[in-house]
């Protein structure tokens, strides 16, 4: 007996070893280890064998339908996991194209105004968001009861600074000329750029969240030309020889002189849009000479030092430059629109 269950042994591995599929694994698991299997009948002779042998018989009997299991799951994984992956990996398909996120238009525009300023020797800053009203307004010489509050008008949160005063989500970025001058001595050269918040009517040239850039340039000497050639040489740089610029005398408390400078509309080519509101020009940005008060804020003396300032307007900028019309598709989220850039 023991003969003939080594040799079923040898027969089922051998048989077992040769299958590849789940059909012929199955159909061999039956032949060896069914009701009607050689074993199985086996199994039952053992009553008649002598009673010092049963349990011998006995435990090869067990031992081999260990080895029969164990090879038919040894089998059956090696063939789930081969079919799986023929199925599932298909090395003809043609792949998936991930979706890939890229810079935004406006901060890649500003990155071209930042490589401009720093290749004139400006050092880019950055401030906070949430401004306190100190900073936003008080130190910029834009006292409480200023009505030039009311221009910037903005957004208050429900949270107040020390002094018990709601703080506000900056309107422009003029505070980071006080908060980098905390820690510089001049001369300066900055820029800022950043976001800013305003309680505005939005229409095709104003939004309530949108960019500017500051700079602050503090040293001996500095004078209103070197503010104006300044930013014609920037604007030349950033649009070409022909662009125009024009200036006009304005009012901000921070500065004195103060002027707005306007670019000639280059959608339209100076004859008028929706854009200019068929002015032909474009109000790009707020400039002046830092006033004194504010220097003094800085603690900068204003009897040795004077200095520029100025706030560009980076989405109008940015819509001169690739012909955008209308400042509301920056911050629609239309893939349309920004796949285009
Ligand atoms: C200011 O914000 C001043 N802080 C700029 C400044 C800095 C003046 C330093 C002097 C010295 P103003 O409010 O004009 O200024 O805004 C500056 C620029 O931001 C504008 O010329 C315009 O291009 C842009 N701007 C203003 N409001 C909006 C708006 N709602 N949507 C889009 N752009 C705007």
């Amino acid at each position: 007996m023991k003969k003939r269950l080594e040799q079923l042994r040898k027969d089922a591995l051998a048989a077992f070893e040769k299958a590849t599929d789940p059909a012929s694994i199955q159909k061999l698991e039956t032949q060896f280890l069914g009701r009607k299997a050689e074993l199985a009948k086996l199994s039952k002779e053992m009553k008649a064998l002598a009673s010092a042998e049963r349990p011998l018989v006995g435990k090869l009997i067990n031992d081999i339908k260990k080895d029969i299991s164990d090879i038919i799951q040894k089998k059956k994984s090696v063939s789930k996991s081969g079919t799986q992956s023929s199925v599932a990996f298909d090395h003809t398909l043609p792949g998936i194209t991930p979706v890939v996120g890229h810079v935004h238009p406006i901060i890649q525009f500003l990155e071209k105004i930042e490589d401009i300023f720093t290749t004139m020797g400006y050092e880019v800053v950055e401030g906070p968001e949430l401004e306190t009203q100190e900073y936003n307004f008080d130190l910029l010489n834009v006292p409480e009861d200023h009505p030039s509050r009311d221009i910037q008008d903005t957004f208050y949160v429900d949270k107040n600074d020390k002094r018990g005063r709601p703080l506000v989500l900056r309107t422009h970025t003029s505070p980071v000329q006080i908060r980098a001058m905390k820690t510089r001595k001049p001369p300066v050269r900055l820029l800022v750029p950043g976001r800013v918040f305003r309680n505005e009517r939005t229409d095709a040239g104003h939004e309530s969240t949108f960019y500017q850039c500051e700079a602050l340039v503090i040293d001996r000497g500095i004078r209103v030309t070197d503010l104006i050639g300044t930013l014609e040489l920037f604007l030349k740089r950033l649009y070409g020889e022909d662009v125009k610029i024009r200036v006009r005398p304005h009012f901000y408390p921070f500065t004195e002189p103060s002027m707005d400078v306007d670019m000639s509309c280059l959608l339209c080519g100076g004859s008028g849009c929706v854009f200019c509101k068929q002015s032909g020009w474009i109000e790009t940005l707020g400039a002046g000479m830092v006033h004194p008060h504010v220097l003094v804020n800085m603690k900068v003396d204003p009897k040795k030092y004077s200095g520029f300032a100025f706030g560009l307007g980076i989405d109008r900028l940015m819509m001169l430059y690739y012909g955008v019309d209308d400042i509301r598709l920056s911050y629609s989220g239309d893939l349309r629109f920004i796949e285009q850039f």
